[in-house]
This record gives structure tokens, C-alpha cells and sequence, in this order.
């Protein structure tokens, strides 16, 4: 089924694909239609040899403002247990391919949520970051509490969580949300620089480096150690552990086939 509230590009040359959250008017507002056409384009492109990385972006005005309200606000303990939306957020934290969140304007909610899950976040300096639930009588449902946390520390993180002030791009940066600030003209520019450099190294290392450092994020230092060590060295049966040395011996550059 084509999606109708996402856009989805493909930049072969560079094997960046692109998808653009496309609910302009409700800026971006996470429905679960939304949400489950993100998640099955994003399954798509995890399992598309074509790709090594993928940019995610809203428009200049909205990365995302959060889960649909207006869906959301009549709904029973019950019904959300029933739509068990996250088994969707689940499917997307699963992506073993890089996702680089392009941020400008609001990313609220489940909007900051759905950045937080990407691998790097580039923002433009009118990007805002924020987990306003506390002003709508509920909290952080999707991770906001717990990868907020381990983002910018405990101080800021609260602050976040229980005022819901929003915070500027600058502090992002300052705090450790995102990896660079831009100006807003190039902002996507950027992500997709970063995509295409990250899609220039050799896509199975890519996805172990990716699964191994986001290791760290539940495990003891020993666990993250142990799971390294074994992607460490089952990339040594990779074509592309033979191509990448051997390259740097023959001075040229490498070309990685991803085997
Ligand atoms: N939902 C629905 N519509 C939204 C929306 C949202 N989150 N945010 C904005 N809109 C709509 C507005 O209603 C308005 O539509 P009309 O009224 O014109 O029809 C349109 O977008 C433009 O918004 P504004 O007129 O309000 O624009 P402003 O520039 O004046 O203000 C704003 C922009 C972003 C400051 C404001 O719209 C705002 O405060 N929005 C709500 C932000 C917010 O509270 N976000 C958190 C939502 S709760 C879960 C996973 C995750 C979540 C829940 C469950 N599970 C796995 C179960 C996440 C929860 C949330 O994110």
C-alpha cells in the first residue's frame, strides 16, 4: 500500500534513503496511522540491500509534535492496552540500520521520543526538544523517561519531564541530545552528509557497531564487553574485513559489498 503521511526517497547513488514524516497541518502529530506506515517503511528499508542509511525528517516547521491527542484523548486504559502501539515503537527500535534523526522545530513527546530512538540526531537551530506530557495529565510513554535520562543526566532530564520546558537546539548540544547544530537551511544537508559518510564503511560493521553501542545502554560494562568482543570478531569472517585491510595495504579505497 503506498503511504499517505510519509514520503519516501531514495538517493541511490549514495545509498541514503530518506523519509519525510508528511502531516503538515497537525505538525507532524504522530497518529498511529502514521506511526505504522513509519514502521513498516523503515522494516522495508532495514531489509533493502540498496541502503546503508537512513535519514528521518519532518519539515522545517515540525520534526514531529508528539502522539496524535486529538486520537489519544478519548481513549480507556483498556483501548491502549489493546492497540499496544508498542509493539510499533518496538519494531522500530529494532532497525539494525543507522537512522539519523534531521530535527528542525518542535520535537515533542513522542516527537523528542522518536528522535531519541534515531542513532544520531543533526538539528537546526530552531529545532525545540521537549516532553510536555506532564501539561496534559499524563508523563513519558515511549522511552522519554529512560533514554532522555541517559542522554542529558538526571538534572535536566527532570527539569524536562516535570515542567515540560522545551529546550533550544544550543542546549541539545550542550546537554548530549544531538550531534551538531546547523543553520536551518542546512540541517538536512547535514543529516544527509552524515548518512552518506556512515554508508561509505562497510554496512555489516555498520550494523554490529550500531547494535553493539546501543548495547551499553542495558547491560553491565562486562556484558557490553563480551557482546563487543564477539561482533569483534565475527567480522573477521566478513569479505568486508578482508577488503578494508587489504585496501588500507594497497593504499586505495576500499569498496565494501557488505559480506
Ligand atoms: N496532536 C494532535 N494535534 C496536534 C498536536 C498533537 N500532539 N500538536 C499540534 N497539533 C495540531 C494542533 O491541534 C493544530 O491543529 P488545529 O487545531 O489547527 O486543527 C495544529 O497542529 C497546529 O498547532 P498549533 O496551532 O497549536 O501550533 P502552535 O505553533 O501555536 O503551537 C505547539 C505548537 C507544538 C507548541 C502546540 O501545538 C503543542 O503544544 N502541541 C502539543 C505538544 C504536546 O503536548 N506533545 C506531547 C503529546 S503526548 C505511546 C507512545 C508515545 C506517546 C504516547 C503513547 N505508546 C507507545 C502507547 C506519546 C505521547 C505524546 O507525545
Amino acid at each position: 500500500m503506498t503511504p499517505e503521511l510519509i514520503i519516501i526517497h531514495h538517493q541511490a547513488q549514495t545509498h541514503v534513503a530518506h523519509i519525510q514524516l508528511n502531516r503538515p497541518k497537525e505538525l507532524n502529530a504522530l497518529s498511529l496511522q502514521l506511526l505504522q506506515e513509519l514502521r513498516d517503511a523503515l522494516t522495508a528499508l532495514d531489509g533493502d540491500d540498496s541502503v546503508r542509511a537512513i535519514v528521518l525528517s519532518g519539515n522545517d516547521k515540525a520534526f514531529a509534535a508528539g502522539a496524535d491527542i486529538k486520537q489519544m484523548a478519548g481513549r480507556t486504559a483498556i483501548d491502549m492496552y489493546n492497540i499496544d502501539q508498542f509493539a510499533t515503537w518496538d519494531a522500530i527500535k529494532k532497525i539494525k540500520k543507522p537512522v539519523i534523526a534531521a530535527v528542525s522545530g518542535f520535537a515533542l513527546g513522542g516527537g523528542c521520543e522518536l528522535a531519541m530512538l534515531c542513532d544520531m540526531i543533526v538539528a537546526s537551530e530552531t529545532a525545540r526538544f521537549g516532553q510536555p506530557e506532564i501539561k496534559i495529565g499524563v508523563m513519558p510513554g515511549a522511552g522519554g523517561t529512560q533514554r532522555l535520562t541517559r542522554a542529558v543526566g538526571k538534572a535536566l532530564a527532570m527539569e524536562m519531564v516535570l515542567t515540560g520546558r522545551f529546550i533550544t537546539a544550543e542546549e541539545a548540544l550542550k546537554a548530549g541530545l544531538v550531534n551538531r547544530v546547523t543553520p536551518l537551511e542546512l540541517y538536512l544537508s547535514e543529516a544527509f552528509r552524515l548518512a552518506a559518510a556512515v554508508a561509505e564503511m562497510s554496512p555489516l560493521a555498520v550494523k554490529m557497531a550500531k547494535e553493539s553501542v546501543l548495547k551499553a545502554f542495558d547491560s553491565t560494562l562486562e556484558e557490553g564487553l563480551h557482546f563487543e568482543r564477539k561482533n569483534f570478531y565475527l567480522l573477521f569472517a566478513s569479505d568486508d574485513q578482508k577488503e578494508g585491510m587489504q585496501a588500507f595495504l594497497e593504499k586505495r579505497p576500499p569498496v565494501f559489498s557488505g559480506k
